[in-house]
Parts: structure tokens; sequence; C-alpha cells
């Protein structure tokens, strides 16, 4: 049995201890079982996945033969600490990416984001014509109802899955407005 694996200047000191007591397993064990309570105490005191909440998750229905979808939602943020959103990812689909559409000279285009950023107490919302994860090459045919994963990784390390429907637009209904809904 080895007590000092963990490499922390309290993990040191606890190996010095357990050295100096003839290594009491004992004492070891409760010294290593405070050390887990401190860490999970730190672990609290920032972001906790409750603090984070994703809503209204929804991808656009395309025609079959699209090789490109675009997912909405918002995602909202409730802790004291920015969260970020890094990447994301979909089992339904071989690449998924963050990205913002804008308009330049007139034309529609967009862009890859390295990240999102949710502040302290507030909302973003990935809606048509702003921020949309753009899924390429559903690994499946995707029809209207469809329940599709997607995981969002965070800048603490965290994964948050979310499940999104396959609408025709982000209040469900069947009818959607055509022509106004093109591009992303
Ligand atoms: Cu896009």
């Amino acid at each position: 049995m080895s007590s000092c694996r963990v490499k922390s200047a309290q993990a040191t000191a606890v190996c010095a201890t357990a050295e100096n007591s003839q290594a009491n397993p004992r004492l070891v064990m409760l010294m290593l079982g405070v050390l887990a309570m401190l860490a999970a105490v730190v672990t609290i005191s920032s972001v906790s996945a409750g603090d984070v909440a994703v809503k209204g998750a929804w991808i656009r229905e395309a025609p079959p033969v699209a090789r490109v979808h675009a997912a909405y939602f918002e995602i909202s943020n409730a802790s004291g600490t920015p969260v970020q959103v890094t990447g994301v990812s979909s089992p339904a689909y071989r690449r998924a990416e963050l990205h913002h559409s804008k308009e330049i000279d007139g034309v529609a285009t967009m862009e890859k984001l390295a990240q999102i950023e949710v502040a302290p107490g507030k909302a973003v919302a990935f809606v048509p014509g702003g921020l949309h994860v753009m899924l390429f090459d559903p690994v499946t045919a995707k029809t209207l109802g469809d329940e599709v994963p997607l995981v969002l990784e965070m800048g603490d390390g965290g994964r948050l899955e979310v499940m999104a429907q396959v609408r025709k637009d982000a209040s469900g209904h069947a009818g959607g407005h055509g022509a106004m809904h093109h591009g992303h």
C-alpha cells in the first residue's frame, strides 16, 4: 500500500507524518480522507453542473440530401463566475462546430468560434441568424420529431449532454415560415 501517490504539498505532509509514526495506516487513511473532502469542497465552490442549464434545444429539419444541419438552444449560467463552451459533438454526426452567422456587405456568411462565454447570471441564445451549432455528416437520416443528443464541452472540463428535437422551427410548429428560415 502506498500513501504517497498524490503529488501535492498536503500529500507530502501525509507521507512525512506516516513515516514518522511507523506508517500508521489508519492515520494515513484518515488524512487522505480529509484531503479528499477538501478537494470536493474546492470543486463545489466553482461551477457545478446544476448552475448551467440548456433549454429548448432543436435541430432544423433539412432535406434528406443535406450533409449539414444547424442546432439551436439557450444556455444559461446561474453561477457567480463566467462559463465557457469550448466545443460540441454529437454521436449522430461525424463532426460539429460552434458557429456564428453574420452579414458582410449584404452577404450572409458564418465563422467558426473556438468558444463562447456565458457571463454570470446571463443566458446566451443560439438562434437562426446568430450563434448556432453546425452539425456535419449525419450518421443516420433525421426526421421530424427525432431526439438527437448534443454534447457540450465546458471550459472546466465538464460535459453537458442535451437532447435536441428535429423541428421545422423554434416553436416546434409543423408549418414553419419557408423562405424566412433559409440559411443559418
Ligand atoms: Cu454554420
